[in-house]
């Protein structure tokens, strides 16, 4: 599949250019990762980049994945030597939970602003990820107004944008960013079903056949019920229980609607909580 693609458009390097041209400006970076595939969303450029600077990494959309699975992603990323939280951006308690966060990993830094008068100045942070990670929706908790623009497709935000809140933080919010080079294939699919990558730019068999690779092991039993299918039916290679599913909800043979429905069933939830990243994928040569 990433052979197919063309993944780095330029919109993608000059993204990256204004993350490098402004990273002397904040205090802090933000990094979104989604907390259905945390590891394959992180962007290796982002370390790099922040060039030592204090680091959040944050897993999105938390209320959509294996609860049990991020609390282990957590752990793993705090043993790493982050500092890791993850948000559900839906609920209106975030934004102060994330305030009160970046406050305590930039303690020392508030504390030192302090000793030196300067009391009232504001901490800022770039807050960055791949696209719809849910980086506009989680800054406009933070501000607590809709100012920055989002939607549910990659590419909302255009440019950057600072955006101030009332309790002396201010926040730059950066249009989504996928890296010139995926490590594999795994990586892409995972990225296109959680909703990073344009519609466009990958067939939707391709990943609803790797969905349904993963799911037959994760969630048999959302299958079953949502798609009226039984036991049997996962003795099917990916690509027949794709067609089974493809009759069974009445698709006939249109098995390229039905790979659309199942990306946004897993989008929307409606086959439950599923994390893709398992602890196991983690490369050790890293
Ligand atoms: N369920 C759930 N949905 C979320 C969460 N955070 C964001 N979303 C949804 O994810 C979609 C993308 O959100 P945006 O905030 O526009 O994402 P973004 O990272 O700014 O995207 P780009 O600007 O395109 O890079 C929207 O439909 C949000 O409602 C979350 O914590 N949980
Ligand atoms: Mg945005």
């Amino acid at each position: 599949m990433s052979s197919r693609i063309q993944w780095f458009p330029g919109h993608m390097a000059k993204a990256i250019r204004q993350f490098e041209e402004n990273i002397h400006l904040v205090d802090i970076v933000l990094e979104l990762v989604d907390a259905r595939c945390p590891y394959s969303s992180i962007n290796p450029e982002v370390k790099r980049i922040s060039n030592g600077k204090p680091h959040l990494m944050i897993l999105t959309k938390a209320d959509l994945a294996d609860k049990q699975q991020t609390e282990n992603w957590i752990k793993f990323f705090k043993e790493q030597g982050n500092y890791a939280i993850s948000v559900d951006s839906k609920q209106n308690t975030t934004g102060n939970y994330l305030t009160k966060i970046v406050k305590h990993v930039l303690a020392d830094k508030i504390e030192a602003n302090k000793a030196k008068g300067m009391k009232n100045d504001s901490l800022r942070a770039i807050c960055v990820g791949v696209p719809n990670v849910g980086k506009s929706t989680l800054l406009n908790q933070v501000v607590k107004k809709r100012a920055a623009q989002v939607g549910n497709r990659p590419g909302v935000t255009k440019g950057q944008q600072w955006l101030r809140s009332s309790k002396d933080l201010e926040l730059l919010d950066t249009p989504g960013i996928l890296w010139p080079k995926f490590q594999n294939e795994t990586i892409a699919n995972k990225l296109a079903l959680s909703g990073a990558i344009k519609d466009s730019i990958y067939h939707s068999d391709d990943v609803a056949l790797f969905a349904l690779s993963i799911f037959r092991n994760n969630c048999r039993e959302s299958l079953i019920t949502r798609y009226k299918l039984n036991d049997q039916d996962f003795e099917l290679s990916d690509v027949d229980l794709l067609l089974k599913i493809t009759d069974k909800i009445g698709m006939r043979d249109d098995y390229e609607r039905a790979s659309n429905r199942i990306i946004l069933d897993f989008r929307r939830g409606k086959l439950g909580r599923i994390t893709l990243d398992d602890l196991s994928d983690v490369d050790d040569n890293e």
